[in-house]
């Protein structure tokens, strides 16, 4: 039974056992990006001192590199994720390639692949906005004893074992599931601890913020045009109030606790959307779907799509469920 002001140290632990391969290794893994987080938040607050400690390409006083803030975050979870003996490959947003590990034994004997997007949202980070760590674990499918392939990878959503996110914002929180709900954890800079602050997070069943770039809104289809439009109509309990800050994490994170729809659709730009279904929209999808929300691509369940390649863009629906139904009934009838 999960209690607040418990850590994130102690949830792991007290919950290894509901997790049906519990050998431990996966509250290993999750634990690696409680740290490389912590090591990234610390680096993410101090992006405002740029003109200080130096941009990035520059050299600083120390004669170390700066780094551009996505590069140093992609860095420090391969780093983190790598050494633990647990993970056999990592696909990165920031990565042409997939990356392969072997265990210490040379035996590829680990059983897990992560997919990360270490830093969304990263055009905020110059204007002190908050942006984000997203995470998704599968188990490989391919047998103990041979490299990591591209299968092990290109697996549905619905095969997710973990998956969840951080926000760098007013504070760090790490929010995660491994199909038992959801739960949110806050850090405490002053100690350096999570402590759970959000157990068992709920999408309301319906809201009334939707979040959307509308600069894009005469290339949406016209589903989602009508669905604005409805969003905006002075009938009852309408209209809706508009709330996009243009990093999936946060947008995702408010709407979760406030209730509330985020979509990406497709448009001229962007004909199959801009979101990565690996790095982005499945681990969205699975925490929605865990805390009782929806995610979808306004036609279809999102961990229902069949990937078939690493970096593969999709429309993206996403939010409290009745929100996200009417939006699909509007695509279905337009
Ligand atoms: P990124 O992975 O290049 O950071 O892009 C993803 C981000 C999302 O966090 C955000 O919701 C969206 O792109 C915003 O895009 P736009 O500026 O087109 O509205
Ligand atoms: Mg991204």
């Amino acid at each position: 039974m999960s209690k607040r002001n418990q850590t994130l140290g102690e949830f792991i632990i007290e919950n290894q056992n509901s997790f049906k391969y519990s050998s431990g290794e996966l509250s290993k893994l999750i634990n690696s990006i409680r740290l490389a987080a912590k090591v990234v938040n610390h680096e993410v607050n101090k992006a405002g001192l740029v003109d200080i400690i130096g941009a990035a390409g520059d050299t600083n006083i120390q004669g170390e590199d700066q780094q551009k803030l996505d590069v140093y975050a992609n860095d420090k979870f391969i780093q983190t994720l790598t050494k633990r003996n647990i993970v056999c490959g990592i696909a990165s947003e920031e990565e042409d390639d997939f990356i392969t590990i072997n265990s210490q034994d040379e035996n590829h004997q680990n059983k897990y692949v992560v997919l990360i997007d270490p830093l969304d949202g990263s055009s905020n980070i110059d204007v002190n906005v908050s942006v984000g760590t997203i995470f998704s674990i599968y188990r490989r499918v391919t047998p103990l004893g041979t490299p990591v392939s591209i299968e092990d990878f290109l697996q549905k959503g619905n095969k997710q074992v973990a998956a969840g996110y951080v926000v760098y914002g007013t504070s760090t929180m790490l929010v995660y599931t491994t199909g038992h709900g959801v739960n949110g954890f806050t850090l405490n800079p002053a100690i350096g601890s999570y402590y759970l602050s959000h157990p068992d997070m709920q999408f309301p069943e319906d809201g009334n913020i939707y979040s959307v770039n509308e600069g894009n809104y005469l290339d949406f289809p016209l589903g989602i045009k009508k669905y604005i439009k409805y969003c905006q109509e002075d009938e009852g309990e309408r209209p809706y109030t508009s709330r996009y800050i243009g990093s999936l994490v946060s947008d995702f994170h408010r709407n979760m606790i406030k209730g509330g729809i985020y979509m990406y659709p497709k448009s001229t730009k962007n004909p199959k959307g801009k979101l990565r279904l690996l790095y982005e929209c499945n681990p969205m999808a699975f925490i929605a779907e865990q805390a009782n929300g929806k995610a979808s691509d306004g036609f279809n369940r999102i961990m229902d799509i069949e990937p078939t390649e690493l970096h593969e863009r999709v429309p993206f629906i996403c939010g409290s469920k009745n929100m996200v139904e009417k939006a699909e009934e509007f695509m279905r009838n337009n």
